[in-house]
């Protein structure tokens, strides 16, 4: 018997270690030619999805991701909050999508949902989704029955994130396994949630480190529906917040190479926009990026003020995914 052709129309998720290295290893604009041709076989290169993202849960993380503001081992300086309250976080989200937000994502700082806080965390999806925006939550671990409890409230996607290559994780976080990240992320699958997952780069990590994520990413049973590129927001206090920047151009490499090897997923310019030039931005998006987020904050950090990132879509003659289908 001979094995069964590869279907051309679904994206190959046999990448090895040696291909994704010499896409990276492409000249700069070779990189970026053949990002941009994938990126228009899938999309509208002229399209953006737009997402918005609120602190449901801030501070006081049991974990101890070395990038992050909120974990409890570290002196960030922020002040840890309670689980806000449906209507608070409903209220942001008539907000966010009055200013032209289509998906909205609540995150909180812990380690996992616990179960004395799904309904009101369902509550949340429920109301959000009632208003007509997507859903997304990022709560840390979920078991089984929570990621289907999470699926019966309305929630669309699932962000976890497997932030680094599996080599590096060790150097970023002790308090839990990658497999653990990924026994997450086969839950939300198995729940029918879309996936978003990606990483971070500028966190004193290797391009062999930044290979070794894509192709986690790349490889997974099915590829992330969003694909969330995140440049560290320092945040001082935490270990990695005095990491060397990542140089700008192997940031964008990064994006391309996203692009290539998933070539289906929507890959957001995600955290890092605040300090990134319209232009570095504008490389980004011809790279194959096509979701940000918008709001003049991220979880807990900086990100554009609105009017600018308006500016910016406008000067680069970008819209919103899907707003002229909706005209149609
Ligand atoms: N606590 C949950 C978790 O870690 O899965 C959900 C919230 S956590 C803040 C969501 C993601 O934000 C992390 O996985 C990480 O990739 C990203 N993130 C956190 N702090 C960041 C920072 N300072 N710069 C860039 N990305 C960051
Ligand atoms: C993702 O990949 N990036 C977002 C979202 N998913 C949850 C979070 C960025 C956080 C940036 C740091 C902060 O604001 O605390
Ligand atoms: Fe906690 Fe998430 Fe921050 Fe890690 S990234 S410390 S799990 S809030």
């Amino acid at each position: 018997m001979t094995a069964a052709a590869p279907d051309p129309a679904q994206p190959r998720r046999d990448w090895t270690f040696a291909e994704i290295e010499a896409l990276f290893d492409l000249p700069f604009t070779e990189l970026l030619f053949r990002a941009a041709e994938v990126h228009r076989r899938w999309f509208d290169p002229g399209e953006v999805q737009i997402s918005q993202l609120l602190s449901i849960k801030t501070g006081g993380c049991p974990e101890d991701c070395g990038y992050c503001a909120q974990s409890q081992h570290f002196e960030t300086g922020l002040k840890a909050t309670k689980l806000m309250e449906v209507e608070a976080v409903i209220a942001e989200a008539a907000q966010a999508k009055a200013g032209g937000a289509q998906r909205f994502c609540m995150g909180a700082a812990w380690r996992d949902l616990k179960d004395r806080d799904t309904p009101k965390v369902a509550a949340m999806i429920a109301g959000v989704k009632g208003l007509g925006l997507e859903t997304c939550a990022t709560l840390g671990m979920l078991t089984a029955p929570q990621a289907r409890a999470l699926k019966a409230a309305g929630l669309d996607y699932y962000n976890h994130n497997l932030d680094t290559g599996p080599d590096y994780y060790e150097k970023v976080v002790t308090t839990r396994t990658y497999q653990e990240r990924l026994d997450t992320l086969a839950a939300v699958r198995a729940a029918g949630i879309s996936v978003c997952c990606g990483g971070i780069v500028g966190m004193g990590e290797t391009r062999t480190d930044r290979i070794g994520l894509l192709l986690q990413l790349a490889t997974l049973p099915a590829h992330p529906e969003s694909l969330p590129i995140n440049d560290l927001m320092p945040a001082p206090g935490a270990p990695l917040a005095g990491s060397a920047p990542i140089d700008p151009l192997e940031f964008v490499r990064m994006i391309a190479v996203a692009r290539l090897v998933c070539p289906k997923s929507v890959v957001r310019l995600s955290a890092g926009r605040e300090h990134m030039s319209k232009e570095l931005q504008a490389l980004c998006f011809l790279a194959g990026a096509n979701s940000i987020f918008v709001g003049a904050k991220l979880l807990t950090t900086r990100n554009p003020e609105p009017s600018q990132d308006e500016r910016l879509l406008a000067d680069l003659g970008l819209r919103p995914m899907g707003e002229r289908a909706a005209m149609a």
